[in-house]
């Protein structure tokens, strides 16, 4: 059997490896050797798209890690509080398919669910983000597919983050594969809000009312958050101002960091 076909197979080839496998719990199939056999087929292929995606986010881990540490030498102290990420599982990955009724392959899941891998960048200062985001797509291995600056443009929900869609290679065994990467960069109070808003997403039996009070009360705290963003972002301004002259701007410094002259 080819790769394709293997791919075309692959999310129907689930289903039927989880009815052989209750057919074997409940005893239906005795055979061991075949049960394994069935395992084999399904779960490697299954795995290795998997891991295809967890490789690219070691990799755009590693770039933010690297601007992280290079930034570090510009600033005082480090524009990246923490990095979260994530390979999306199998059950949302359905969920998706099944919503943006997709045909149930592989390819078709590649090509159209673009957060497989997920990379969150969470920052001190609002500042930082677009910095990141600049240092990130400057470099030739990074392409950009799609950008939403939900921070410029909030959700109606309060929401606010940047998303870059991009792709990146990575070089396996069988040679270099382009890989589709979610980034999401925010500030520590845009995630936080962003986590308290998740939990009343997916908070079930709850009161229409109840909900529409606590949806109103989110929105409020995200533009209290935006302003806080803010005020910080002008204390920290002012704080670089005040500091002795360098001989040369932080933003020289990036552009050095850009065209790959280092930090002198
Ligand atoms: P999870 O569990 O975080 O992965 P698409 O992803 O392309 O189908 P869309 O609308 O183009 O859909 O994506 P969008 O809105 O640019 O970004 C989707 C992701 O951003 C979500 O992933 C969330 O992580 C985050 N997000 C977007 N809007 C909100 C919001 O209003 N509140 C919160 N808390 N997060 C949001 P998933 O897949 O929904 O979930």
């Amino acid at each position: 059997m080819s790769d394709n076909e293997k791919k075309t197979i692959l999310i129907d080839g689930a289903e039927q490896l989880a009815m052989n496998i209750a057919q074997y719990s409940s005893g239906l199939i005795v055979d061991d050797e075949r049960i394994l056999d069935v395992v084999q087929e399904h779960i490697i292929p299954f795995e290795s798209f998997f891991d295809t995606y967890a490789c690219a986010i070691m990799e755009m881990e590693t770039k933010f890690n690297v601007l992280n540490k290079q930034f570090s030498l510009i600033y005082d102290g480090n524009p990246i509080v923490y990095i979260v990420s994530r390979v999306k599982d199998y059950d949302s990955i359905l969920r998706k398919v099944i919503h943006k009724n997709l045909p149930r392959t592989l390819d078709a899941i590649e090509k159209n669910i673009r957060d497989i891998a997920g990379v969150r960048v969470v920052c001190s200062f609002k500042e930082d983000i677009y910095r990141l985001e600049r240092c990130l797509l400057s470099q030739d291995d990074v392409t950009l597919i799609d950008r939403k600056d939900y921070i410029e443009h909030p959700k109606p929900s309060g929401y606010r983050s940047l998303h870059l869609i991009v792709s990146i290679p990575i070089f396996l065994e069988q040679g270099k594969k382009d890989v589709i990467v979610e980034v999401q960069l925010r500030t520590i109070a845009m995630d936080f809000w962003a986590n308290l808003e998740h939990k009343l997403k997916y908070k079930k039996n709850i009161d229409p009312h109840r909900l529409e009070d606590l949806s109103k009360e989110l929105i409020d705290c995200a533009n209290i958050s935006a302003s806080l963003d803010e005020r910080m972002q002008n204390v920290r301004d002012c704080l670089v101002k005040d500091q002795p002259v360098p001989q040369q701007t932080s933003e020289d410094m990036i552009d050095q960091l850009l065209n790959g002259n280092g930090v002198q």
